[in-house]
């Protein structure tokens, strides 16, 4: 498999877990995206939409869409699941974890604050105030679900990581990379706390990644 990623990329982010969660063996392939390599005609090639991360299965599939990719990782390599064996429970798990990447990260990404700085003339106040709003609203949803579901455990649904743990984590990583204080959501903290202390969710920390700065 080959895995075309980059250090800052929380989408990348959700799949590295998934890889690592699974043990997955895979190469990296880290594509400049500061420098604008994901825009360029060869990343293209690979995902037509020039975003992170894609996956190339090594069978002639290349996947592209963090969550799609996670699912197709839980089907073909099932072991440990990361979504729950009932309907309902499987229902949830992708609810919490849609709440983070289909509602509040794509108003966050590079294109979109761009977007939001050149054509629309937001100053750096406003695109933070737009950010922190889209995390805080986000982060009081699932929230309200961690602290109300008689499901909730260690981990968002249960007591073994689930795809709506390794969104939370890079919901909890976007409120640090974007400086918005996370104290006032005790449950979704405990919980990240948490998935922190698993070396799948610490080694795939962005900062860890080649290229990552220091600190
Ligand atoms: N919904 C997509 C998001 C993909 C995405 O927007 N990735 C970001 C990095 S996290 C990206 O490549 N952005 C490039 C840009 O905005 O120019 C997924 O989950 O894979």
């Amino acid at each position: 498999m080959i895995f075309y990623s980059n250090w800052r990329s929380l989408a990348a982010y959700r799949v590295r877990v998934a890889l690592a969660l699974k043990a997955i063996p895979h190469e990296v392939v880290a594509i400049d995206m500061a420098g604008g390599e994901h825009l360029g005609e060869r990343f293209k090639a690979i995902n037509p939409q020039g975003v992170l991360p894609a996956l190339d299965d090594g069978h002639g599939a290349v996947l592209f869409q963090s969550l799609a990719i996670v699912e197709y990782l839980e089907q073909t390599h099932p072991t440990p699941p990361l979504l729950p064996a009932d309907a309902a429970g499987r229902a949830r798990v992708r609810g919490l974890a849609l709440i983070h990447a289909a509602d509040v990260h794509p108003l966050l990404v590079p294109r979109v604050r761009n977007h939001l700085q050149k054509d629309a003339g937001l100053d750096d106040a406003a695109v933070q105030r737009w950010l922190a709003r889209a995390l805080t609203t986000g982060l009081d949803a699932i929230e309200a679900d961690l602290a109300r579901s008689p499901h909730t455990g260690t981990f968002c649904h249960g007591d073994t990581p689930t795809l709506a743990d390794i969104c939370l984590a890079s919901h909890m990583l976007a409120m640090m990379f974007f400086k918005v204080d996370s104290a006032g959501w005790p449950t979704a903290r405990r919980i990240y706390d948490a998935s922190q202390q698993l070396p799948a969710f610490a080694d795939s920390h962005p900062l860890k990644q080649p290229g990552a700065p220091p600190a």
